[in-house]
């Protein structure tokens, strides 16, 4: 019996288990196919997935965990740079991809393999060590390339074992949600999850309010998204009436990655009659804390630690804070079966993400309230951020640009933003002040080198950056 899957093997051959858009597998095709491609997967160490928002990538991750064998899941948007940067750091030996697809270089490189969702055979019968790597997942930092969180399939069972305690969430309920698969929320909660419980999910490649409404009209029990798509929810529902009574009908509004704003929460309270909850995580921790099903869904919060889950907040000089007053603020610091092992050939990384005692440090700064609900009011590191739910290093940003021959400096900043959460903003001293790069022409080196996400939303041109007397760019004095 698959450990991580019971359902593969159990009793629930016949039901639904993925669709995507109009292509689906039951729990029987899906074990057919995860068997055969598992099976020409034994033996490697590390595959890539190219991960779009197709059923292929579901049946490669999900093969490639019955393998044994760790997943690196790739984003087909990503450029040049960034892919080159992950290949080389994590090496795979051959990149699963859904028939037909053109690859880019550098991934044109490896072994191709093409996922056959019709495959038929069966996976090898022992079972990978549960603190073996089942994913790296690769997450931006405030300075240099992105680093590779190593996910064991510990994490990955106890994670989705802890939500299904908070969220009651079983084998009834099917999940809708159109969020990339390169990353934990869409991958591992939207993908996996619906697959531990033997319930199944829907993904709707692409994310639209009307193909949340059709979906959750016709039998779907919960939704998850960034807030960008809450937020773009709540925009939609007093033209979209009937949008609105089929968010209603919903068990489970989840949002996470990113804060919901409380009045987005409050607008779509109003227009469904139901409340969206949050949970919080990150790709190094998996999650930490959620509203329960059962539970107040307090708009601002993120709920309580989940079963198996220790969390504390550390004040700035290493002490403990004890207090849950809803006020005394500190970093979040957690530990449990749920943490990554390793940033992938970052050992310094690795050290530095942990206290001497073994507690991860998240860099985000939460109170908690009198009975226990975490509210985040902020994060350590001004170089990280968050648009669209994706984090975004600032670092990363600048260098990309510094590489743009009409840029002489650069510094990169977040700015709020009501459908972003944050927009990034790229404050530029162009080489020659006469012509200086466009804000498109910039935006595009950005998407091109490392992701379309990644781009400057605004450009702003100085004739130079503020600088202390060690000559460090002081961001804070740049004009807002
Ligand atoms: C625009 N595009 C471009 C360019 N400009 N492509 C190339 N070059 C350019 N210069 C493309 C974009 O790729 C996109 O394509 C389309 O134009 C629209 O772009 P944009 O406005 O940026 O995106 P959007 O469609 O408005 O996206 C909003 C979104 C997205 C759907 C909310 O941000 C999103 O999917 N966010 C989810 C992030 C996420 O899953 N984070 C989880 C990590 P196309 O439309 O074809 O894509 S956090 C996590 O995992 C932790 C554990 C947690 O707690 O959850
Ligand atoms: P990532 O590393 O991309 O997995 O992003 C993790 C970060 O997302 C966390 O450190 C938080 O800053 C943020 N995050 C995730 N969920 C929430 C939430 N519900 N509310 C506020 N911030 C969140």
């Amino acid at each position: 019996m698959s450990s991580l899957f019971p359902a593969l093997t159990g009793a629930s051959a016949g039901r639904p288990a993925l669709r995507f858009g109009d292509r689906s597998l039951t729990y029987a095709e899906l074990a057919a196919a995860t068997g055969a491609l598992a099976g020409r997967l034994a033996g490697h160490d590390r595959v890539a997935v190219w991960a779009t928002p197709e059923l292929e990538t579901a049946v490669a991750v999900v093969a490639a965990l019955e393998a044994g064998v760790a997943a690196v899941p790739l984003n087909p948007k990503s450029g040049e740079k960034e892919l080159g940067h992950i290949l080389n750091d994590s090496a795979p030996t051959l990149v699963l991809v859904a028939p037909g697809t053109e690859l880019p270089s550098p991934v044109r490189d490896l072994e191709l393999v093409e996922v056959d969702v019709h495959g038929t055979g069966s996976a090898p019968g022992s079972e990978a060590p549960a603190d073996g790597p089942a994913l790296v997942v690769y997450t931006s930092g405030t300075t240099g390339p992105p680093k590779g969180a190593v996910i064991p399939r510990r994490a990955v069972a106890t994670t989705l074992d802890a939500l299904a305690d908070a969220w009651q969430w079983t084998d009834e309920d099917v999940l809708v949600h159109g969020l990339p698969l390169f990353h934990v929320h869409g991958l591992v909660l939207g993908v996996l999850g619906p697959l531990r419980r033997g319930g199944s999910v829907r993904h709707l490649g692409r994310f639209t309010t009307e193909g949340v409404a059709r979906e959750l009209n016709d039998g779907a029990t919960m939704l998850f998204g960034v807030p960008t798509m809450y937020h773009r929810i709540a925009q939609d529902l007093p033209e979209q009436p009937e949008s609105a009574k089929a968010l209603g009908r919903a068990r489970l509004l989840v949002s996470g990655s990113a804060a919901l704003p409380v009045h987005d929460h409050e607008r779509i309270a109003a227009a469904t009659g139901r409340r969206v909850i949050e949970r919080y995580g990150m790709t190094e921790t998996l999650m930490n804390t959620s509203v329960r099903a059962d539970g107040e869904a307090r708009a601002g919060t993120v709920g309580v630690p989940l079963p198996g889950v220790e969390l504390r907040l550390v004040e700035e000089d290493g002490t403990v804070v004890t207090a849950y007053d809803g006020e005394t603020v500190g970093e979040i610091q957690v530990r449990g079966p749920n943490l990554f092992t390793e940033y992938l050939n970052r050992p310094d990384a690795t050290a530095a993400a942990f206290t001497a005692d073994g507690w991860f440090r998240t860099g985000d700064v939460a109170v908690r309230d009198p009975d226990g609900y975490v509210r985040i009011v902020g994060r350590m590191a001004t170089d990280l951020i968050k648009s669209g739910g994706y984090k975004i290093g600032a670092g990363e940003i600048e260098n990309a640009l510094l590489e743009h021959p009409g840029v002489r400096e650069a510094a990169v900043t977040g700015e709020p933003d009501a459908d972003l959460g944050e927009r990034i903003v790229a404050w530029i001293v162009p080489a020659d002040p006469q012509s200086p790069p466009g804000g498109r022409e910039l935006a595009d080196h950005v998407a091109r080198r490392l992701a379309p996400h990644k781009r400057p939303r605004v450009v702003r041109y100085l004739d130079a950056l503020p600088r202390n007397d060690m000559g460090k760019i002081m961001k804070r004095a740049l004009p807002s």
